[in-house]
């Protein structure tokens, strides 16, 4: 059998569970999931292989209208996913009418490589919310290929994967056969924490944060780890760290425990935090998180 392969590219509003999804694709917690919206910042690429496929997934940020800098790399990465798709697939959650960027929409309206509408979270709907819903998106995109999905409790998943594969064009690999991503192992650890300080913390704290390994180093059985905790104010120093570093101990525990999971080794973190005054709006610094802004 001929060779297929191709980017597959999930796109949508916050918090409709595109990073679940290619999780249960991909079956490794590549990318971090929290019930608060712009969760994911980056275009984060999930590889599937199989003898005669490679599914290249990216997942994305969700679609908003951008208040600062850092929001406007983050549709950057969902626009660079609009134009090299092989298939896309435009997930929307049980409730939701519409795609809240009309540009964006248009675009999922009028694209001419095959659309797969997702509509996820079918594990809260009832019979009769679903047929309604499955008909209001087929008026809105009568092209699109509509699924209900669960991607939390994998219900359709591989169904709509095998569709992917009968999409997907004759072409050699794009990347190594054993390659699950194109993110390092920092990537990994700074999200990994982040996941943390989104659980944890409230109103813009989350969202005024950014991570960065300054050391990682993989001995035979330990992975030993330094991290720095970059917010935008001095107050939103003493917030992270806590009542006698207490909220900051949570973050490196829960985030140790995680990452041994993930890289199947004993993992030590030591944390900092920084302040990096309004790393968000400035060019430079976004760069160097990369965001490419
Ligand atoms: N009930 C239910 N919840 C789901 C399902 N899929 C995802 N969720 C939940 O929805 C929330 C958001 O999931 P994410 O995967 O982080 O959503 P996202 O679209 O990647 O969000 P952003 O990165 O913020 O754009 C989490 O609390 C998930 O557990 C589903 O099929 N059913
Ligand atoms: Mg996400």
């Amino acid at each position: 059998m001929a060779h297929k392969a191709g980017f597959v590219n999930i796109i949508g509003n916050p918090n409709v569970g595109k990073s679940t999804l290619m999780n249960a694709f991909v079956g490794e917690k590549l990318s971090i999931i929290t019930s608060k919206a712009q969760t994911t910042r980056h275009r984060i690429l999930g590889i599937v292989n199989g003898d005669d496929f490679q599914v290249i997934l990216s997942d994305t940020p969700g679609i908003i209208k951008p208040a600062y800098e850092l929001q406007t790399s983050m549709m950057d990465f969902v626009k660079s996913a609009f134009e090299d798709a092989d298939v896309l697939l435009y997930m929307v959650e049980i409730g939701e009418k519409a795609l809240k960027d009309e540009a964006f929409f248009k675009k999922i309206q009028n694209s001419k490589i095959p659309v797969l509408l997702l509509l996820n979270k079918i594990d809260t709907s009832d019979q009769e919310t679903l047929e309604a819903q499955m008909q209001h998106w087929q008026d809105l995109l009568p092209k699109a290929e509509i699924h209900p999905i669960s991607a939390l409790e994998n219900f359709n998943v591989k169904e709509v994967f095998n569709r992917i594969l009968e999409l997907l064009p004759e072409a050699p690999p794009y990347y190594p056969k054993d390659q699950l991503t194109d993110k390092p192992e920092r990537f990994f650890v700074n999200e990994t924490i982040r996941e943390k300080i989104l659980l944890h913390y409230k109103k813009e704290i989350p969202y005024s944060v950014e991570v960065e390994t300054e050391e990682f180093m993989e001995d035979d059985d330990i992975i030993r780890i330094r991290s720095v905790i970059m917010v935008e104010r001095d107050t939103q120093k003493g917030i992270i760290i806590g009542h006698k570093g207490s909220a900051l101990k949570r973050v490196g525990v829960e985030a140790r425990k995680d990452l041994e999971k993930f890289f199947d080794k004993q993992v030590h973190i030591e944390l900092y935090v920084k302040v990096n005054k309004n790393w968000r709006s400035n060019s430079q610094q976004l760069r160097r998180f990369g965001y490419n802004g």
